[in-house]
């Protein structure tokens, strides 16, 4: 991770919350630059003073939940510079304190709601499960934010009032690639912290493509010793060893996000073909590919020994894989007969079913016969949606034209492709899931995702260049209702988390379409 920037953080500090104590607007709650807008906040008018004496109180008894505590002071003492300790609660917390709990909380919050009531004498925030306290947390790092908090060095002023908040759907999502080019552990790392401030709950690892296997298989092991050894470009590229997936595992479960695996299939396999010949119709290895073609490659359908790799990928990977879901890709298999695509799909799904993992897909596997819990990725074809939504599937929502934060801005951006279209902040922002589609609804709708591809991106930094601000708004399509995004409001909002971005050292793309306020 980015130990240096500790260093800028404290400095910005500073900048978050600023030293100095100017006139400003009354505490208002309503007006806090959070991202995404909570379902519902009202304001009271009245501050709560968090200083050297402020402490975090948490249920006794549950690891869980002091790590969500000890989560929050971490961040919070960054940015404030205070030392805030966290305790169990014994009694009634005393006053000036923060206190996370799951008693008292309505049930109807579900599993990520939370609520958050802030007066003169407490922060208080309650849920009805662990994952709705993690998510309330990131409000409460987002309302001290400049201009929404405000005080002198040792004392920050938060407004008072009333948050009720829960997500639209229930999975929202960034995807990266880590195939095209290779990222690190660390660098993987990063990009799920940033997620957590934004509440996005779910990480898609895309692991395998024509340029690179990036996961260690241990009954197949020349995927990665060879089929791992490059990239587009031509670079040394990389993989996780078991051990490091796991640790990304861990640190997402850690902050209530679910990592979903794929390894694409029947096309985008040349890395795996040139590692094992027998898995190509003709027997031959075809070379290491290293440039950014797609559609010409294919795992020999009719062959037993494909359903054996498949088995043994899938097992081993779904083995090291808490989360619910699998995905199987199965996009741009062009070098793939139709009427050997469709046989396959309904067989991956099986394997992929015994062991108890739910298939997710990009569109086109909506061909085949979709079991019943299987999910279609739609990022193309409405068609194909059209053929999922019939089959009863539901549908992740990443059209490409929206959603491909590996798109350029514009067209004088210098990083990402523009084959779906220049994809500005506020189009990013400006589109709605459940109506995106004809003919598919919220109810068919699981959530959305905002996939990341990495032929042009290469290191951390363009990642971020590509994420921030869009991520910011996908998380908002994701979580907010409809009826509370206006783009026109949102603007303002996202402006205020520049000093975030600079505090984090994230090379954000300043659109002019953002009112900015440095
Ligand atoms: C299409 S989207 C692809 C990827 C490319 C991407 C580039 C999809 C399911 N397939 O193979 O990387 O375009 O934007």
């Amino acid at each position: 991770m980015k130990n240096f920037r500790i260093t800028v953080l404290i400095i910005a500090a500073a900048m978050i919350i600023p030293a100095s104590c100017k006139p400003k607007e009354p505490a208002d709650l309503t007006k806090a630059a959070i991202i995404p807008r909570p379902v519902s906040v009202s304001a009271t008018g009245e501050t709560f003073k968090l200083n050297a004496k402020t402490a975090i109180f948490v249920d006794a008894g549950s690891e869980e939940i002091l790590k969500t505590g000890q989560y929050l002071a971490e961040k919070l003492n960054v940015t404030t510079g205070l030392a805030i300790a966290v305790n169990e609660a014994k009694a009634e917390p005393a006053k000036g304190s923060i206190l996370i709990t799951l008693s008292g909380a309505d049930q109807n919050l579900g599993e990520e709601g939370y609520s958050l009531t802030i007066t003169k004498q407490m922060v208080k925030l309650s849920a009805a499960k662990p994952a709705g306290l993690f998510r309330g947390v990131q409000t409460i790092r987002q309302i001290t934010l400049k201009d929404t908090a405000s005080g002198k060095p040792g004392q920050f002023i938060i407004p008072g009032g009333t948050i009720t908040d829960y997500p639209e759907y229930s999975y929202r999502s960034m995807m990266l690639d880590v195939s095209r080019h290779f990222f690190g552990v660390e660098d993987v790392k990063q990009v799920i912290e940033y997620l957590v401030f934004y509440k996005i709950n779910t990480f898609h690892l895309h692991l395998s493509d024509d340029q690179g296997w990036r996961i260690e298989i241990k009954s197949w092991p020349n995927l990665t010793a060879h089929g791992g050894s490059t990239q587009v470009g031509g670079g040394k590229g990389g993989f996780y060893t078991q051990e490091q997936y796991s640790d990304i595992v861990k640190f997402a479960a850690d902050r209530y996000i679910t990592i979903v695996p794929e390894i694409d299939m029947p096309g985008h396999t040349n890395a795996a073909l040139s590692s094992y010949p027998g898995l190509n119709c003709n027997g031959k290895a075809p070379d290491l590919y290293t440039g950014t073609e797609v559609g010409f490659s294919s795992l020999c359908t009719k062959k037993e020994i494909t359903y054996k790799f498949i088995d043994d990928v899938v097992r081993e990977i779904s083995a090291l894989t808490p989360g619910p879901f699998f995905h199987i890709g199965g996009d741009e298999s062009h070098a793939t007969k139709v009427e050997d695509y469709i046989p396959f799909i309904n067989r991956v799904q099986d394997i992929v079913g015994r062991y108890g993992k739910q298939v997710i897909g990009w569109d086109e596997i909506a061909l085949s016969t979709l079991k019943p819990n299987t999910v279609a990725q739609c990022w193309a074809s409405e068609e194909n949606a059209a053929k999922a939504t019939a089959q009863g599937a539901k549908i992740l929502m990443s059209p490409a034209k929206k959603a491909y934060i590996d798109m350029q801005y514009n067209e004088s951006t210098p990083i990402g492709l523009h084959w779906a279209a220049y994809i500005e902040v506020d189009d990013c922002y400006n589109w709605d899931p459940a109506t995106y589609i004809p003919g598919v609804a919220k109810e068919n709708i699981i959530g959305v995702e905002a996939p990341m591809w990495a032929e042009t991106i290469t290191r951390l930094d363009d990642i971020e260049f590509m994420m921030f601000p869009r991520i910011a708004g996908i998380a908002e399509i994701g979580w907010t209702p409809v009826s509370l995004r206006n783009w026109d409001e949102y603007k303002f909002r996202l402006a205020k988390h520049e000093g975030w971005f600079d505090a984090m050292g994230i090379n954000f793309y300043k659109s002019p379409r953002v009112p900015w306020e440095k």
